[in-house]
């Protein structure tokens, strides 16, 4: 069936069996690679570490990507970070991040996720973030629901902000947590306590199926994209702090975003807010 005479739903149920299998094969290239051969580090503006696999998967990823779809646009952290322009970015666009949680992959740890999602009109169609050491597939088509491993997942059921388990991170710029500090601190004594998991997208995925019950931090579009459809779409809330910028692509917007139970969504924006 042709592009042209696919409805939506067609193009994002192929785009999801398309993406799924691509963020599982980029899974086995990443444990290979961290099981095999020492990993070359280096570091972008001096703070932000990068790996060899974090090139090799990006690599593998947008081939396919511009094999299967050569119209469509690719945003990628490692290879096209670029976001000035907008006709693009309104387009068919795929949002990449090859290994989400690069610390913890360096480090041997297993909170690591290759995140995949494809865009149109500004608005994300469909979500697929790959925990490969931990076995988790995260998907979802926009309006069909969330799933892992293919079985439906949901939030919690939080409602009580004092019982809400809640996930945050820290950029690399040391300068920059300072000013977190005093919004961590409001966190701490009303929630229940915080997780600092280092993959925004295994955090934002782990709010759709209730291992945490909230997730607060400035992050790139990359991050969140794939893990944002697949936690509204399990009935999660999703937004921000701060106003949008006139301009700004809403889904693709990352400062100061905000995912709650639907429960807790508006107690914990006036704590964020206040
Ligand atoms: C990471 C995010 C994490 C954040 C880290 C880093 P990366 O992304 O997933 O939530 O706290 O500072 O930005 O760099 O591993 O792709």
């Amino acid at each position: 069936m042709s592009a042209h005479t696919q409805t939506p739903s067609d193009e994002d149920a192929e785009i999801l069996a398309f993406a799924t299998a691509l963020a599982q094969r980029t899974g086995e290239l990443v444990a290979r690679a961290r099981s095999g051969q020492a990993l070359d580090l280096s570091y972008k503006q001096g703070v932000e570490l990068l790996t060899s696999a974090d090139l090799q998967a990006d690599e593998l990823i947008c081939a396919a990507i511009r094999e299967q779809y050569p119209e469509h646009a690719i945003l990628s952290e490692e290879s096209s970070p670029d976001f000035s322009d907008g006709e693009k970015l309104r387009g068919p666009l795929w949002i990449i991040d090859p290994i989400d949680g690069t610390v913890n992959y360096a480090y041997n740890q297993h909170q690591v996720a290759i995140s995949i999602a494809f865009a149109r009109g500004g608005k994300i169609r469909v979500g697929v973030v790959h925990c490969p050491f931990q076995h988790e597939t995260f998907s979802a088509a926009r309006g069909r629901g969330a799933q892992l491993n293919g079985a439906t997942i949901h939030t919690s059921d939080c409602a009580e902000l004092s019982r809400a388990l809640v996930g945050t991170g820290f950029p690399y710029n040391r300068e920059g947590r300072v000013a977190l500090l005093e919004r961590l601190r409001k966190v701490l004594y009303a929630c229940r306590d915080i997780r600092r998991i280092g993959a925004a997208a295994a955090d934002i995925c782990w709010v759709a199926m209730g291992r945490l019950d909230a997730y607060y931090e400035t992050i790139n579009t990359w991050d969140f994209a794939a893990a944002a459809l697949i936690a509204r779409e399990a009935g999660a809330r999703v937004g921000h702090v701060g106003p949008l910028p006139d301009g700004e692509i809403e889904e693709l917007w990352g400062r100061e975003l905000v995912v709650t139970t639907a429960g807790i969504y508006d107690d914990f924006m006036e704590l964020l807010r206040t």
